[in-house]
């Protein structure tokens, strides 16, 4: 079954289509399909810039789209950058993000955090979505060269001690919050009558 991810995120492409390997399930990105425009996400939550996206590309492609909204929340910065993750810091790279992020928690113990996804799908005549998180801590100097964005910065607490971008793709795919909410495609498929 082609599913079509609405993201222009490679990253996400390269983890999700790793998750649904072995599944009936061919994962298509924006890449496949230059036409389509760039979704926007405009909202306050991760359900609502998920559904946002997936509306989009599916009002133009007429084919079952999912789409994915994550970010981090941290607890000490009342759970900053959360929706704005990707465009944290003015330069919006994932260096300067990861900077920002650990001049703002400079000096606090608080170090809890967690990361979110919110995975969508829109079908003809039926949408919903299915939340997946991932618990840890901020660490005090990036570590780790896998994976991408807060990566570096984040261990979660079934890593024994390692970053997200200290585990291997399968490692994080296990335990992350994309793996948990990507878990419940066949869920939402079989709610919305195509499985
Ligand atoms: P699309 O919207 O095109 O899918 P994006 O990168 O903008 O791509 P999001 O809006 O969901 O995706 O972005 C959230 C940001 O949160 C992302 O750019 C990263 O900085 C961060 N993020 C999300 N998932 C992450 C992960 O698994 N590891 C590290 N950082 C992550």
């Amino acid at each position: 079954m082609r599913l079509l991810l609405a993201t222009t995120n490679p990253h996400k492409a390269t983890e999700v289509r790793a998750m649904l390997a072995g599944t009936p399930f061919v994962i298509e990105t924006l890449a496949d399909h230059p036409h389509l425009p760039e979704p926007g996400e405009d909202g306050d939550t991760f359900e609502a810039n998920a559904l946002q996206k997936a509306r989009e590309i599916h009002a133009h492609a007429r084919v079952p789209v999912i789409a994915d909204d994550s970010g981090l929340e941290v607890t000490a910065l009342d759970g900053a950058p959360g929706v704005h993750s990707r465009r944290f810091s003015p330069e919006a790279t994932h260096e300067a993000n990861n900077a920002l992020l650990l001049a703002r928690l400079d000096g606090r113990t608080d170090r809890e955090a967690r990361f979110v996804c919110v995975l969508a799908l829109v079908t003809e005549g039926w949408e919903g979505t299915a939340r997946g998180a991932c618990p840890g801590r901020i660490v005090d100097a990036p570590r780790g060269a896998a994976g991408f964005g807060y990566d570096p910065v984040f261990e979660p607490d079934e890593l024994g001690g390692r970053t997200m971008a200290e585990a291997t793709m399968v490692e994080k795919n296990a335990i992350s919050h994309r793996g948990r909410a990507f878990a419940q495609l066949p869920t939402l498929l079989r709610r919305a009558g195509m499985l």
